[in-house]
């Protein structure tokens, strides 16, 4: 790697957290393309794309991870038939930045979603599957949220994160109200979080959503945090 490249991967780093991502990695496209597809199911039902397939000349993946310090940001919102999760704004505003910063420097950059970003959060260095299967960061715990956007341009990786923070704990485990989770794998068709989404009518599990997904307005409600609020990592952090 040559020192324009070094410059230059400093320089976006800076950008990202200058504009309010918590963490920024690089992921090489080699690296995540070298992952098997996996099956996303839940409402998605397809496997998640290659990096090379959405733009051939990719080289980089920039990953960014934002702090979600208050339970206001497990917000969901329905409108018409439609759920949309105004946490994650934050976020969005940050990947428009850093894509509008990428094309102004020349080059190509394309927000992606189609594949794995806890894969590719762990391959950046932000933390390792918990057993609530979502990536737990030391510091931040599970209370981050990622996007990752696409580009050709040349930037030097970062190291995967390898330790396993959980050890021995199971609390997330325990704690799921509708035993959603087994060790590092959460059961899309029992997570509260994607069932209500399908508007499920059921008595007994409306009221495990009255419990757990507290409404907030009519059209609004909090999406269950069970397995992240008993996870040891980031409750100080966390309100
Ligand atoms: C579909 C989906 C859901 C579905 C299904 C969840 C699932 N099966 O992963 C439902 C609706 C249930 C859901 C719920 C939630 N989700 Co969700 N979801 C997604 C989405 C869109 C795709 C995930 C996916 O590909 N799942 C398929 C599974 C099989 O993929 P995977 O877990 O990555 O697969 C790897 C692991 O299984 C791993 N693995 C398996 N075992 C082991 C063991 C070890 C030791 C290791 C190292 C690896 C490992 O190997 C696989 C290959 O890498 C992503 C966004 C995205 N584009 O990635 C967000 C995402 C995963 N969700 C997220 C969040 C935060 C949530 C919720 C907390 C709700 C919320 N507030 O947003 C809950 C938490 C439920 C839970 N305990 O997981 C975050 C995760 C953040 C984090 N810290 O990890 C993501 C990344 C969204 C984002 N933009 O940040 N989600």
């Amino acid at each position: 790697m040559n020192m324009k490249t070094e410059t230059f991967t400093q320089e976006v780093k800076e950008y990202a957290l200058k504009n309010g991502a918590n963490l920024v990695g690089i992921v090489s496209v080699e690296a995540i393309d070298s992952k098997p597809r996996i099956w996303v199911g839940w409402k998605i039902q397809s496997y998640t794309q290659k990096a090379s397939e959405i733009m051939p000349e990719a080289k980089s993946i920039i990953v960014l991870g934002y702090h979600v310090w208050d339970t206001i940001f497990e917000l969901a919102v329905k409108r018409g038939d439609k759920w949309t999760y105004p946490g994650y704004y934050p976020l969005k505003f940050i990947e428009l930045k850093m894509t509008y910063y990428l094309k102004m420097k020349g080059f190509k950059a394309i927000p992606i979603n189609r594949i794995s970003l806890k894969t590719l959060a762990k391959l950046a260095g932000f933390g390792n599957f918990g057993k609530n299967s979502l990536i737990i960061n030391p510091v931040y715990g599970p209370w981050i949220r990622f996007t990752a956007i696409l580009t050709d341009a040349e930037l030097i990786p970062d190291e995967p994160f390898e330790d396993d923070l959980c050890g021995d704990c199971e609390a997330c485990i325990k704690a799921c109200p509708v035993n959603a989770l087994t060790p590092y794998k959460v059961d899309d068709r029992k997570c509260l979080v994607g069932m209500h989404l399908n508007d499920c009518q059921d008595a007994y599990y409306l009221k495990l959503f009255e419990k757990y997904e507290p409404s907030i307005t009519k059209n609004s409600h909090l999406m269950c945090i069970e397995c992240q609020r008993v996870c040891k990592y980031g409750r100080n952090l966390h309100y």
